[in-house]
């Protein structure tokens, strides 16, 4: 019985990681997860400099949801290549705001030459809390021109991945999927949270985060059906692994991304609630359904989701 995977070249133990953004932005929390039964080690979305983020409060969860404007807190690109040597255990994947590899698209190849110990790069085309910035991935020629620019002037031998934002319309998935299709992605991640949803805090009658006068990203148990059907549509309709990603707090959550054509998941929400237990936890109850239906490895039901007619 195991949970290895592959995901576009990058070889898991374990098919169950972090989610950019959960428990992954300082030294502390990326030794943690070192340390911890997570796949791989994932970093908060970086930045040319560091950066503070929106001002608190700026995160909220319950049973159901979790919303965010955290603003991209993070310590800078430089200290998560830097932090690569500290990640000893498992594959080490960055992730990098879009909108910084469009102004410096040949960062990929300064990463690939000079930090061998990064594994694979996650770029961020979906960011739902930058106030006055669109997320990329809606923007189809956006996504477009910063993706000719990327595969233009490096040539990518490290595993490249993408982390999509939500789609709702079946004309928005060919939309994408034409443009994804173009290069040689290695990855995607689906789904980023869905941007700009609202919770209401009825005791006090108000917003429950401060910036954007509460607008926020949602995450967590809701969105989980958004995150399979865009797992499985983006399975279907292109050659990439896919990391699902959205709603992840159990075995049996993992399961249902893995049917859908997902190759590992993410947990972010869970994370941040549970610590980094939750990743023993989940694969044990992944192991569990596994042995029930008689399963010894992911390819044995990997994307193989039935429709009932
Ligand atoms: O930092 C954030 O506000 C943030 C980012 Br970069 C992201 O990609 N997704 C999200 O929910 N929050």
């Amino acid at each position: 019985m195991s949970l290895n995977t592959n995901i576009g070249g990058i070889e898991l133990d374990n098919c169950i990681c972090n989610g950019s953004g959960a428990l992954c932005k300082d030294r502390d929390e990326l030794i943690n997860l070192n340390n911890s039964r997570t796949g791989a080690v994932i970093t908060k979305t970086s930045t040319k400099d560091l950066r503070v983020g929106n001002p608190e409060p700026r995160y909220f969860d319950n049973e159901m949801l979790s919303i965010n404007s955290m603003g991209l807190p993070n310590n800078g690109l430089q200290f998560y290549l830097e932090s690569a040597k500290s990640i000893t255990a498992k594959p080490y994947i960055v992730s990098i705001s879009g909108f910084y590899i469009d102004e410096e698209p040949s960062l990929i190849t300064y990463i690939q030459n000079k930090y061998p110990h990064v594994t694979g790069l996650e770029l961020n085309m979906s960011c739902p809390n930058l106030v006055g910035k669109p997320q990329i991935a809606y923007d189809f020629e956006q996504f477009d021109n910063i993706l000719t620019k990327i595969y233009e002037v490096n040539d990518c031998s490290i595993p490249i991945g993408l982390k999509l934002p939500p789609y709702f319309d079946m004309m928005h998935f060919d939309e994408a999927t034409e443009i994804i299709n173009k290069y040689p992605i290695n990855f995607l991640t689906c789904i980023n949270g869905l941007g700009n949803g609202m919770y209401v805090d009825l005791e006090n009658e108000s917003t429950i985060i401060k910036p954007k006068n509460g607008f926020g990203g949602i995450g967590g148990p809701c969105v989980k059906p958004i995150g399979l059907a865009n797992t499985h549509q983006f399975y279907t309709k292109t050659k990439c692994d896919i990391f699902g990603c959205g709603g992840v707090s159990t075995g049996s959550d993992a399961f249902e991304y893995i049917l859908c054509g997902a190759s590992g998941v993410q947990v972010a929400t869970q994370l941040v609630k549970e610590g980094t237990d939750c990743f023993s936890r989940i694969n044990c109850e992944l192991k569990q359904i596994m042995i029930n239906k008689n399963y010894e490895c992911l390819d044995d039901f990997k994307g193989k989701l039935n429709y009932i007619n």
